[in-house]
């Protein structure tokens, strides 16, 4: 058995070597077990039997959501139910749930994949881990969990919410790190100062594991400002796993993918061909070794990019840059492609905006109206309506020469945009019809 850390350091032809031997085993599974996969293989002219390289896996179809959904609830499943030993679903936000299953081994999969970001952070048994993404059929709850568990950490299962008790146990038990949603760490560091405390002082954390959700580097250095700690991204979705299909090291260069249990792609959502390394396109992802709902080629819709080159931490696992957005978030004002995540970081550059907001999308006459509101700091003279309207003008002439584009800005009030204890809903369409 190899440690951890010599698996991460394995010379990238051998990553590549375990890859195919088990993209093999995967589409041969799918192929037999899952009449679905067998119909789309057959229907593509793809044979799974024949697949010599990883490049002749472009010859499989691709897999959708809606294929996911068409198949809801266990149409995917490749291993009989009694092999499936938990069940975790999508949140279905953008429509029906998706499934997810494992089987004990996946399970250990996937603890070991989180458990990578508490390496990366130097962590172990001497941490005390303490995880605040939701338990439940979330996937970062257990995840997290089983993260903590297989790096040997005090791992502490306080799930979200109950914001003054999250505080109350990161202070009383000394917790060193924290896996949350971004924006539920800003609430938790922002309610702590409310309550007269400093999280930089008063917290003994050193390092945050924080995904589920695109957030900007400005809002990270936001965080790591108030909590005096790192903040490591971490990547996944309950289609493939779950977190930790890549995690950020370090370095926070970029964020390692889990190669010897994923296979990405990097394609045209357009033309649905793969591109070469550092373009920026639609992630893609094949499993190696999932037992019980292998994916093949799934389309995440997460736009990415593969960075070139090596990490300078020395790790060989090809990393992926930190996500934009979906291609399902992106708005597209006047004919320009944007995400919240890019207007997140404009209107991070001014003092006195808090890191809340929210877009609205409404409709005037045939066209669609984009408005930021954004929150300011509570110590922001609110009532200056002078300094209100010229921040106000401030920042629409810095998102009009960032986006190439105009949209509206409403600085609005300390505390009015809604807190989140798990992904934060950044974009609220008003438009009627949608
Ligand atoms: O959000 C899994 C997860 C839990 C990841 C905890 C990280 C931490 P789903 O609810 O299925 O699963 O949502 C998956 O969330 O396709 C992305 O669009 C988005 N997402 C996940 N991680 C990130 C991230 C979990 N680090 C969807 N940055 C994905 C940006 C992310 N977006």
């Amino acid at each position: 058995m190899m440690t951890q850390e010599e698996v991460l350091h394995l010379p990238h032809e051998q990553i590549e070597a375990i890859q195919l031997e088990g993209v093999k085993k995967t589409v041969i599974a799918c192929y037999e077990n899952v009449e679905f996969h067998k119909r789309a293989f057959d229907e593509a002219g793809f044979d799974p039997y024949a697949l010599e390289s990883l490049d002749d896996l472009q010859k499989a179809p691709f897999l959708t959501k809606q294929d996911l959904r068409d198949n809801y609830p266990y149409g995917l499943f490749a291993v009989p139910l009694s092999d499936v030993k938990e069940i975790h679903m999508s949140s279905g936000t953008t429509g029906v749930a998706t499934v997810g299953g494992y089987t004990q081994r996946d399970l250990e999969i996937w603890g070991d994949c989180f458990a990578r970001g508490i390496t990366y952070a130097n962590g172990g048994p001497d941490d005390i881990c303490h995880v605040c993404y939701g338990y439940g059929l979330f996937t970062g709850g257990l995840g997290a969990h089983y993260g903590g568990l297989a790096a040997g950490c005090t791992t502490i299962p306080m799930s979200a919410g109950n914001t003054e008790r999250q505080i109350r146990v990161l202070r009383e038990m000394g917790s060193t790190i924290i896996c949350c949603t971004p924006s539920y760490a800003m609430h938790i560091a922002d309610t702590a100062i409310e309550m007269g405390l400093d999280p930089a002082k008063d917290f003994s954390l050193r390092a945050g594991i924080h995904g589920a959700e695109p957030f900007s580097d400005n809002f990270r250095s936001d965080l790591e400002k108030k909590f005096d700690y790192k903040v490591l991204d971490v990547y996944g979705l309950t289609e493939t796993m779950g977190p930790g299909v890549a995690i950020e090291c370090w370095e926070q260069d970029g964020l390692h993918l889990a190669e010897d249990h994923f296979f990405a792609e990097i394609i045209d959502p357009a033309t649905g061909k793969v591109l070469p390394d550092g373009e920026w396109g639609e992630l893609v992802l094949t499993s190696v070794d999932r037992e019980a709902v292998p994916v093949v080629r799934y389309r995440t819709r997460d736009i990415t990019r593969i960075i070139p080159g090596e990490c300078a931490c020395g790790r060989t696992h090809r990393r992926i840059d930190r996500l934009h957005g979906r291609t399902d978030d992106m708005l597209i004002i006047r004919g320009v492609n944007v995400f919240p995540s890019q207007i997140e970081d404009v209107m991070k550059t001014f003092d006195g905006v808090s890191s809340w907001y929210q877009i609205e999308l409404t409709r005037k006459g045939s066209l669609d109206v984009v408005t930021l509101k954004a929150e300011v700091d509570p110590d922001f003279d609110f009532d200056q309506m002078a300094t209100i309207q010229n921040l106000q003008k401030r920042i629409k002439s810095a998102m009009k020469s960032a986006l190439s584009v105009g949209i509206e800005v409403k600085i609005v009030e300390p505390k009015s945009i809604p807190r989140s204890e798990g992904k934060a809903k950044r974009v609220v369409d008003l438009r009627e019809g949608e």
